[in-house]
């Protein structure tokens, strides 16, 4: 209907319509998942009338849109239902707090629970006569405390959960305990504070476990677990994450490795990532986390297509314990049934300098597979450098290293105006020291110039004898790019004018001076998963 309606996912979530934002209390229940999300029923843009959007699945790909649960309809939440997290309790029953924009703009925090237990659909939500039932402590400002986390069990048998905040300019964690979800008690100091990170959105807090391949109920603790701290950072729109270690008696939380602390290390992804969550899905035995990826169009784009932003795919989250130092993140493996015919690419070689077009029809809906060679003399015999590499500062694709950069050109149209790179380039350091780095290159992405440019990516840890690998996820204006197993990962959105539908191509290809490349790739057309069903339309 819309000449922009091409840009609508075909296997990301999102509403039929309008703005929405953060991901809220993801849980799994009788048979359902649940995703409440961050939704603006009046229109493309945030406003002050933020509410409760409502989907189920049953395999977290396929999405029934059920009614609103949470309206902005109490002094306490009349400027906004906004985020929270639910916890479920060990006879079942759905705990949901969430943080509400008072008549006066405060921040409070709020309990609900489903109306009708025995709904497996959770339509129906009842705020509690009691709220709000916490307000800003002292000393915090009353527009720096909001977004709770899902409550984990203290060693006392009582729940403890953290809510962001800061203080000056240090992002911080408040911790409170309670017992009945109505009354907390706050613990002196915080869980952690990081100088400098500012304000603290949307944290999130779990354990891993160092070797296990199952993920972890919020609540476990014992041997052989890290906890992972994790908080959106509202100055610079990114979420980062750091590994660490719990101390359940004194409430305190550190880091492994102190330069790698939250905020200033590593983050989730490298792209359009933003107020992320998880939660353990005790259907599957995993954590999996789901992040709202908004639009890098202009506000007068989304209005007049009448809708904004998309959930990233869940992905599973667990600790990556080859590198011991990041996490691994990875699209759940139900989206892997949306594959449908296959394109095999063996052994191709990729000349300095070369672009080579991949014969798979159209490119708008793919899951792509791919692992590079580097020949290995030229690996030996180009020189050592101090060269400081940075996807960024360093002339994106079209930047010409040794090594790099080399791999695939993504949403490209056949003449190559409009093209999406995404590539790995290797750094040859002293000692012979190689560094690998992941990135996606937008300053060609559009011909259209009401969109971000950028260069995004990070380094990624390869470890001796493995191939460089990438997984990429395109599903129209979104491309998901994982490396390494998903060490570091890179969400872009593109908003290609020409290369789009059955003009959407592509392309390997290979910058580098020296290095030759193998490449071998599977590529995989995806099936459209959103039904965009109504309520009205459900059958169970
Ligand atoms: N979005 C919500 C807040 C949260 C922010 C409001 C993060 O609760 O801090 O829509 O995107």
């Amino acid at each position: 209907s819309n000449v922009l309606s091409w840009q609508r996912s075909s296997f990301h979530f999102q509403p039929n319509q309008n703005w929405m934002n953060d991901p809220n209390g993801p849980l799994f229940y009788k048979g359902w998942y649940h995703l409440f999300y961050q939704y603006n029923p009046d229109g493309a843009i945030w406003g002050n009338k933020i509410v409760w959007g409502h989907a189920v699945s049953s395999d977290l790909i396929h999405w029934k849109h059920l009614p609103v649960a949470m309206v902005t309809d109490h002094w306490y939440d009349v400027n906004g239902v906004w985020t929270g997290s639910a916890t479920i309790l060990p006879d079942g029953q759905i705990v949901m707090l969430y943080t509400g924009s008072t008549n006066e703009s405060v921040q409070v925090q709020n309990l609900a629970y489903p109306a009708d237990p025995s709904d497996p659909l959770l339509i129906e939500w009842v705020k509690y006569p009691g709220n709000p039932v916490l307000v800003p402590p002292p000393g915090i400002d009353f527009k720096d405390f909001r977004d709770p986390t899902t409550a984990w069990r203290t060693p006392e048998g009582k729940w403890r959960l953290i809510i962001g905040s800061k203080l000056n300019k240090t992002g911080i964690s408040l911790v409170y305990d309670t017992v009945d979800f109505k009354n907390f008690t706050l613990l002196d100091g915080v869980l952690h504070a990081v100088h400098g990170t500012g304000m603290w959105e949307c944290v999130d807090f779990y354990p891993v476990s160092k070797f296990g391949e199952n993920g972890l109920d919020t609540s476990f603790d014992g041997v052989g677990v890290k906890h992972v701290m994790k908080a959106s950072l509202d100055d610079d729109r990114n979420d980062y994450y750091a590994i660490g270690t719990y101390d359940p008696v004194s409430g305190k939380w550190v880091p492994d490795n102190p330069e790698l602390d939250v905020g200033i290390g590593l983050r989730y992804d490298y792209g359009i990532y933003y107020a992320s969550k998880t939660f353990y899905d005790s259907n599957k035995k995993r954590r999996v986390l789901w992040s709202w990826i908004k639009e890098t169009d202009s506000e007068i784009s989304d209005v007049r297509k009448g809708w904004a932003s998309v959930q990233g795919i869940p992905r599973t989250i667990l600790f990556d314990p080859k590198t011991g130092s990041n996490l691994l993140q990875w699209p759940v493996e139900e989206v892997n049934k949306l594959r449908l015919n296959k394109t095999v690419f063996e052994n191709v070689e990729i000349n300095t300098g070369a672009v080579l077009p991949l014969e798979i029809g159209s490119g708008s809906q793919l899951d792509i597979t791919a692992e590079f060679e580097v020949d290995k003399e030229s690996l030996e015999r180009v020189q050592e450098t101090n060269e400081v590499y940075d996807c960024k500062n360093n002339g994106g694709s079209s930047g010409r290293g040794a090594l790099g950069p080399f791999g695939l050109l993504i949403l490209a149209d056949k003449d190559l105006s409009e093209q999406t790179p995404v590539y790995f380039y290797i750094a040859k350091g002293s000692g012979g020291n190689l560094r690998t780095f992941f990135c996606a290159d937008h300053s060609r992405s559009s011909k259209a110039v009401d969109v971000d440019k950028e260069i995004y990516g990070s380094v990624v840890p390869v470890l001796r004898g493995e191939k460089l690998t990438m997984r990429i996820l395109v599903d129209h204006s979104i491309v998901e790019s994982f490396s390494q197993g998903g060490r570091t990962c890179i969400t872009s959105r593109v908003y290609p004018t020409k290369a789009i539908y059955n003009n959407a191509k592509v392309f390997l290809f290979n910058n580098a001076t020296e290095a030759r490349i193998i490449a071998s790739l599977n590529i995989w057309q995806m099936n459209t998963a959103q039904r965009q069903t109504h309520f009205a339309d459900l059958v169970i």
